[in-house]
């Protein structure tokens, strides 16, 4: 179940990176963004309207924490007179939140005397891990870059079979034992297989479910460990996929990640299936941990290097 759907020939291709963006958020934009605008065109602020974009940014899962940051500048605007109208609201709740996502806002960049560059890719299951590995593995490989997978989703059954077709359609290298072979094992051994091809990176699959949830931790922090044996610099990055749609239990997960294995990058799946979309916001300043890539849709190309200023617009912009 590993394909993507192209871009239509002349359908998205005529968009702009941002008009596609938005395309990709339209039911945020019209769940969150459409909500806001109403506040927006209001001829005064007062404590009420604040009130009312406390209750929509907590509704849209951007969390106690970013909606009492938030609130608590807006407040002081207030009270300093800052805020004349719903436009000087308008700009100022942006102007929050872009500040907000700003630090998060760090691509994923392969340096060329590192290789291979290890990604090991962690999440629960169903988040969109493989598929997000065969988006990036295709974007890095149109950027010249080679790239081996490591099939270590030893767990579920077909997982290595899913990536191995898709890497035989797609001319990735998968590296993989049966089901049920010690991930660590598999991964360890691709890694061994990215140095003697010289390949330029490696990313490694990993299964989001064992028996227990500190038995999946155990063994991600296990292949840590054996990666490092044969470079101590590996995992290289570390990158956390979480499901978009999932609200605060996408927070408390990647919280649960990020305390066991230090995560380096996270990447925000499924937005084109929320109407929400704070949890961009919560999970930015909750981990404080760079924001790799989003993704808004199945299509390789819906992978998106994470761009802050670019997304505010997207659910805000007109
Ligand atoms: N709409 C949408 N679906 C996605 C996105 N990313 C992943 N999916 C879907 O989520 C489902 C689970 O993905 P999968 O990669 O198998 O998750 P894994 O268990 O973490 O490996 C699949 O049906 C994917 O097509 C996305 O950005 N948007
Ligand atoms: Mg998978």
């Amino acid at each position: 179940m590993l394909s993507f759907k192209k871009p239509p020939p002349s359908g998205n291709t005529g968009l702009t990176g941002l008009a596609r963006l938005k395309q990709g958020l339209a039911r945020a934009r019209s769940g969150l963004g459409a909500a806001f605008a109403g506040l927006f065109r209001a001829s005064a602020v007062d404590e009420t309207l604040l009130e009312e974009i406390e209750t929509l940014l907590l509704g849209a899962d951007a969390g106690v924490e970013v909606t009492q940051t938030v609130l608590h500048s807006l407040r002081t605007r207030l009270a300093l007179g800052e805020l004349p109208d719903g436009a000087a609201l308008n700009a100022a709740l942006r102007a929050e939140l872009l500040a907000m996502l700003a630090p998060s806002a760090q691509p994923l960049r392969i340096p060329s005397h590192i290789r291979p560059f290890v990604i090991l890719v962690v999440g629960v299951n169903g988040a969109g891990k493989t598929t997000t590995i065969g988006k990036l593995a295709k974007q890095l490989q149109q950027s010249g870059h080679s790239v081996l997978l490591a099939a270590g989703d030893t767990f579920r059954a077909a997982a290595m079979e899913q990536l191995q077709n898709w890497g035989a359609r797609n001319n990735v290298p998968v590296i993989g034992q049966p089901q049920g072979a010690d991930s660590a094992s598999v991964i360890y051994d691709a890694l061994q297989a990215a140095r003697a091809r010289g390949a330029d990176v490696l990313i490694a699959d990993t299964s989001g479910r064992l028996h227990t949830q500190s038995n999946l931790m155990e063994e991600l922090k296990k292949i840590k460990r054996v990666v490092s044996k044969l470079d101590p610099a590996a995992p290289h990055e570390v990158m956390l996929i979480v499901d978009g749609t999932q609200g605060q239990n996408a927070l408390a997960q990647a919280v649960q990640f990020h305390q066991a294995l230090s995560l380096t990058g996270v990447t925000l799946t499924k937005l084109d299936g929320t109407a929400k979309g704070g949890i961009v916001f919560a999970i930015a300043k909750k981990l404080g941990v760079p924001l790799r890539y989003i993704g808004i849709g199945e299509g390789v190309d819906d992978l998106r290097e994470f761009d802050a200023a670019q997304f505010v617009e997207a659910l805000f912009g007109e």
